[in-house]
C-alpha cells in the first residue's frame, strides 16, 4: 500500500501497535536529545532508573538555555549534566556550541531516523528527513534506557507546497501562513508533512524553520522530504554518507492536504501574544519598534544571518533601537566572523549574543516597560520576554533586520533592497570543528558531580479509592506552560530544584495560587481548551505534582503536556460537556469515589461536584498502559513496580 513519508519511518521503528489514526503505537528511538533546562531532570531520572549505559545510537547533551551564570546555580547544573553525560555514554555539547536543534541539524541529522528530544521544538530535526518528537525529559529517559516512545497514532496532514518565494519573503513566512490557517491547535494529533514541487527550492534550515514552528501548531512533528538539497546539505557539513532520499508514495493517501502557494505569499507577523495571530507586515503598519532581537532556534542559521548581515551592510540601525543577535551555533558564529558577515552586523549596531537561546527564554534582553519587540523566534506568549506589558511580534530575519534599520515595523520589500543583495548560497563547505562537543568516557568511572542545587524531584502517590479536593484555579484556553511554570533569568537556575520553583507555579494567571495550593494542600485545576500548549518542561506538571494536584480538568489538552501528566499521576480529565465547565467555580470541592474503578473501567466517569450538589461527566482519554501508569502514581513508580512484578 502506498504511504506517506512519516508512515514510512514510523513503519521501520514501529515495536507495538497498529498504525491507525488515534491508536496508541511505540515507535524505536534512534537518537536523543536534551537541553540543560530540562535536561537535569531527564538525567536524575535516568540515573534512577539503574541503566549502565545509554542503549540508542546516539544521545546528546547540550547546554544552551541556561547560559546566565548570575549564581552557582547554573553553573551546577552544567557540571552535572557534563559528568552524567560522560558516565553513561552521552556525546555533550558544551555553552557555546550552540542551540541544541541548530547543532543537532548540523552535525547529527539524519535522514530516516527518530529523534526523541526533550525540547518541544525538536520537530526542527524534520527539516532533514526525521521523525522529529518533543517530550517531556521522563520519556526521554525511558528512551535513553532502550524502552520505546508510545504515541497515539497521529494523522498525516500533507502541505503542499507550490509555486517559488518571491524576494524578500522566505521560510518563517511560510509556516507563519500555516500558523494562520490552521492556528496553534491545527496541529494536535496530527504529522504535518510537506511536499510538492515547492520543496526543492528550500534549503534544509528553511525546511528546518518550518518544521520548527509546528511545534505551535501543536502537532507531534513536521517532515519534509530528503532529496538533493539534503544530500548536498549534508555533503557540505561531511557527512554524505548519512544521506538516504526519502519521500512520500506519489498516490500517497493524507488524512487532509492543504496548499500553500509560495509565489503569492508575503512578509507575515505574529502579533501579540500568539503565534498563529497573524498578519500581512503592510498591514500591521509602521508601528514604532524599540528592541528587535535575532536569532533563536528557528532563525539563527548561517543563510538566515548572511542575509541580515547583507541589509545591514553599510548602514546603520535607527537611533532608538536596540538589536540583538545571537548566532544558533559556533558553527554558524565562525564563518560569519571569517567572511566578514559579522562585522558588517557590528558596524550597524547590532549587540552580539552567545550562541544560545538568550532573550527566547527570557535570559536576558527583557524589554522596557510597554515596548514593542520584533522577534525572529518562534513564541510571543504572555510575559516570556521577561516583560509583561510588552509587545512581542515574530518576523523573519528579513523583516526584522528591514526594521532595525527603520526603527518602525518594516516590509523589507518597501526599503529599497537591491535585488542580489539577498542572493546568498549555501556553502560547499560548512566550517566543521566539533572541539566542543564532548564524548563520553569508555568505561562508565566517571564520577557525577552534584552541587547543591541539584535537588530531588517529587514522585506520584498510587491512586487512591477517592480522590478529592477544591478547585484550587480555574483558568480560560490556551494556557501555556510559561504561565504553568514560568521561565526567564531568575527562575531557569532552578529547573533541578521543584521546591524552590512551587513558589512560581502558575501566578502569572493568578498570584495568590501556590499560597492556595499550599494551604489546602492540593486539589484540582480547571482549564479551558489547549491546557498546556508550548514547551515541553515537564516542571510544568512536577510542580503541580509537589503541590498537591490530584488532577486537571480541561476543554482539550497540548499533547506533550497531557503525556507529562500522566507521566507524573496527575489525571488529564476532559469534560465530556463542555458547558459544564460554567457551573465550576475557584473553591468547589470536587469527589471523585472509586477512583482506582472509574481509571479501570470506561473512558468516561463521573466526577461530583460537592459543593453544587451535581455530578459530571468527564473522559479519560489514555490507553490501558497509561492507566496502569496513572493508579501506580506516574511512569517511574510504575515502571519499578512492573521490573518488580516480571522479576
Ligand atoms: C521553550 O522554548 O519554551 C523551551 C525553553 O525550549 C522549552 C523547554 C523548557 O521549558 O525548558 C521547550 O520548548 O520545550
Ligand atoms: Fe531555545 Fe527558544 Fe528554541 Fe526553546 S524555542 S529551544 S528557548 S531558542
Amino acid at each position: 500500500m502506498s504511504k506517506t513519508l512519516a508512515e514510512k519511518i514510523l513503519k521501520k521503528h514501529l515495536v507495538q501497535g497498529e498504525m491507525k489514526a488515534g491508536e496508541e503505537i511505540a515507535i524505536h528511538i534512534d537518537y536523543t536529545l536534551t537541553q540543560d533546562s530540562t535536561g537535569t531532570m531527564a538525567y536524575l531520572q535516568f540515573e534512577s532508573m539503574g541503566v549502565p549505559r545509554v542503549k540508542t545510537k546516539k544521545s546528546l547533551a547540550y547546554i544552551d538555555h541556561n547560559m546566565l551564570q548570575s549564581g552557582f546555580e547554573n553553573a551546577d547544573d552544567h557540571k552535572y549534566i557534563e559528568t552524567v553525560a560522560k558516565k553513561y555514554g552521552i556525546y555533550f555539547s558544551r555553552p557555546g556550541n550552540g542551540i541544541c536543534h541548530q547543532v543537532n541539524l548540523e552535525r547529527f541529522g539524519n535522514p530516516g531516523a527518530t529523534l526523541l528530544g526533550s525540547d518541544s521544538h525538536t520537530p526542527t530535526g524534520g527539516g532533514i528527513g526525521m521523525i522529529a518528537i518533543g517530550a517531556g525529559g521522563l520519556d526521554v529517559a525511558v528512551a535513553m534506557a532502550g524502552g520505546a516512545y508510545y504515541i497515539p497514532m497521529p494523522r498525516i496532514l500533507g502541505v503542499e507546497l507550490v509555486g517559488k518565494l518571491p524576494f524578500c519573503v522566505s521560510a518563517k513566512d511560510v509556516i507563519l501562513e500555516t500558523l494562520r490557517i490552521l492556528g496553534v491547535k491545527g496541529g494536535v494529533g496530527k504529522i504535518v508533512e510537506y511536499f510538492g514541487e515547492g520543496v526543492a527550492a528550500l534549503s534544509v534550515p528553511e525546511r528546518a524553520t518550518i518544521t520548527n514552528m509546528g511545534a505551535e501548531l501543536g502537532a507531534t512533528t513536521s517532515i519534509f522530504p530528503s532529496d538533493g538539497v539534503t544530500r548536498a546539505f549534508l555533503a557540505a557539513q561531511g557527512r554524505e554518507s548519512d544521506y538516504q532520499p526519502l519521500e512520500a508514495d506519489t498516490d500517497a493517501a493524507y488524512d487532509e492536504v492543504i496548499t500553500i502557494n509560495l509565489s503569492k505569499l508575503e512578509p507575515m507577523a505574529a502579533m501579540p501574544h500568539s503565534p498563529d495571530n497573524v498578519k500581512k507586515v503592510r498591514d500591521i503598519g509602521h508601528i514604532k519598534v524599540d528592541q528587535v532581537c535575532i536569532g533563536s532556534c528557528t532563525n539563527s542559521s548561517y543563510l538566515d544571518l548572511m542575509r541580515v548581515a547583507a541589509i545591514l551592510k553599510g548602514k546603520s540601525i535607527a537611533d532608538d533601537i536596540s538589536l540583538v543577535i545571537s548566532p544558533g551555533s559556533k558553527q554558524v558564529m565562525n564563518m560569519l566572523a571569517e567572511n566578514g558577515a559579522l562585522s558588517d552586523m557590528i558596524s550597524a549596531g547590532a549587540r552580539i549574543l552567545e550562541c544560545a537561546c538568550g532573550p527566547c527564554i527570557g535570559m536576558g534582553q527583557a524589554p522596557r516597560s510597554n515596548a514593542v519587540s520584533v522577534r525572529t523566534f518562534n513564541r510571543n506568549f504572555y510575559g516570556r520576554s521577561g516583560t509583561s506589558s510588552a509587545d512581542v511580534y515574530l518576523v523573519s530575519p528579513e523583516t526584522a533586520a528591514a526594521t532595525a534599520l527603520q526603527g518602525v515595523l518594516s516590509d523589507p520589500r518597501d526599503i529599497g533592497i537591491g535585488a542580489d543583495t539577498l542572493a546568498i548560497d549555501m556553502p560547499q563547505k560548512f566550517m566543521i570543528n566539533d572541539n566542543l562537543i564532548a564524548p563520553p568516557d569508555g568505561n562508565g568511572e566517571t564520577e557525577v558531580v552534584r552541587g547543591p542545587n541539584i535537588r530531588p524531584f517529587p514522585l506520584g502517590k498510587t491512586l487512591t479509592e477517592t480522590v478529592s479536593g477544591d478547585v484550587l484555579l480555574k483558568m480560560d484556553d490556551n494556557i501555556t506552560t510559561d504561565h504553568i511554570m514560568p521561565s526567564g533569568a531568575s527562575l531557569l537556575p532552578y529547573r533541578s530544584n521543584i521546591p524552590h520553583l512551587s513558589d512560581f507555579c502558575l501566578k502569572p494567571v493568578d498570584e495568590t495560587f501556590p499560597a492556595r495550593a499550599k494551604e489546602k494542600g492540593g486539589g484540582f485545576l480547571v482549564a479551558g481548551h489547549n491546557y498546556g500548549q508550548g514547551s515541553s518542561r515537564e516542571h510544568a506538571a512536577l510542580v503541580p505534582l509537589y503541590l498537591g494536584v490530584r488532577g486537571v480538568i480541561a476543554k482539550s489538552f497540548a499533547r506533550i503536556h497531557m503525556a507529562n501528566l500522566t507521566n507524573s499521576g496527575i489525571l488529564p480529565l476532559v469534560f465530556t460537556d463542555e458547558s459544564t465547565y460554567d457551573q465550576i467555580d475557584l473553591g468547589d470541592a470536587l469527589v471523585i469515589r472509586d477512583a482506582i474503578g472509574k481509571v479501570d473501567g470506561k473512558t468516561k466517569f463521573t466526577v461530583e461536584n460537592a459543593t453544587k450538589g451535581f455530578e459530571f461527566e468527564v473522559r479519560l482519554d489514555v490507553s490501558d498502559r497509561l492507566k496502569g501508569v496513572l493508579k501506580d502514581g506516574g511512569l517511574l513508580n510504575h515502571t519499578k513496580k512492573q521490573g518488580k512484578d516480571h522479576g
